[in-house]
């Protein structure tokens, strides 16, 4: 599954797009309009410059990377309480509102229906959770938070539809220092883990990373797969957490994925810039969390009439 790895063609509808909301933006008088949140599927009717806007809307909402907007193609992430105590085992509460209200029906995407990150903006606390759904569509989990600014993404599928991660700030008031997000880090240590990652990123190119679990110099060769597979990796881009949720390269069961020690990914990143990258995997039966960051280095130039699609 790698429904979340941007092409180089998305890429390119992205910077195309993005000129063309620039352009009709300027025109129109706006460059910060109100996130279109009706169905991309009225946008087709006639070609006057109204439509013309939404459309380019569409085209660079379906192109950005995930977790920037709070609202997309119709569908909005609503915290019940955008603000939350710090401490252990605090309730988060939210819907996902739809065309027709709360969204109650879901496809399974990964063995849940909705997956819940957060993290703090200093990228300090990061949580990957499954939240309950109730019968009114009113998801809640427990979260363990921090003062500070946080940041939740839900990752879903409404039943039917395609798949979108939308994003929404929950403040943690107290009195918090915010970190510097840490620099390149390539190898780190969690519970007796250790995982370290080979390859580098590049902007708007198929990038393979391999990450490699070690425990007390030992290789890790049975891994349990967790959520279908040995691994998955959320990175968060710098600056605005941009949310790319990125899966291994094979599957558990299929005869040549190993349970370890390297778990591999392929993953493109929109842009320049750093990446705080969140590994979760499976062991004895706990699912750890590595975080690790890799700096994206610049892209080549891409060729509208002649850039090719790599195939996933
Ligand atoms: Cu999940």
């Amino acid at each position: 599954m790698n429904r979340e790895l941007t092409t180089p063609r998305r890429v390119l509808v992205f910077v195309v797009g993005l000129a063309a909301v620039f352009g009709l933006a300027l025109a129109a008088g706006s460059a910060l309009g109100p996130v279109d949140t009706e169905p991309a599927s009225s946008a087709h009717d006639d070609g006057d410059a109204h439509d013309d806007v939404s459309v380019a809307h569409d085209a660079v909402a379906a192109s950005l990377p995930g977790g920037l907007m709070s609202a997309q193609d119709g569908y909005r992430l609503v915290l019940a309480d955008p603000r939350l105590s710090p401490g252990r085992d605090r309730t988060l509460s939210f819907t996902i509102q739809g065309p027709h209200g709360a969204v109650t029906d879901y496809d399974v995407e990964h063995e849940q229906r909705l997956h819940l990150i957060a993290v703090r903006r200093d990228f300090e606390g990061y949580q990957h959770v499954h939240p309950t759904l109730a019968d009114d569509g009113t998801w809640t989990t427990p979260l363990d938070l921090t003062a500070g600014s946080w940041r939740v993404f839900a990752d879903f599928s409404p039943a039917g539809g395609e798949p979108l991660t939308l994003g929404a700030d929950l403040a943690v008031p107290g009195s918090a220092a915010a970190a510097a997000p840490q620099p390149e880090t390539r190898t780190t240590t969690v519970d007796g883990y250790t995982v370290t990652v080979a390859g580098d990123l590049t902007a708007g190119a198929h990038a393979e990373l391999s990450l490699t679990i070690t425990r007390d110099g030992v290789p890790v060769t049975d891994l349990q797969p967790y959520l279908g597979a040995y691994g998955h990796l959320v990175a968060l881009r710098e600056g605005d957490l941009a949310y790319l949720h990125v899966h291994p390269s094979g599957e558990p069961g299929d005869g040549t994925t190993q349970a370890g020690p390297e778990v591999d990914f392929g993953v493109e990143v929109p842009s320049e810039g750093a990446y705080q990258l969140y590994l979760d995997f499976r062991h004895d039966g706990v699912v750890r969390t590595a975080h690790l960051t890799l700096p994206a280095g610049p892209g080549q130039e891409h060729d509208d009439e002649h850039g090719e699609e790599q195939g996933h």
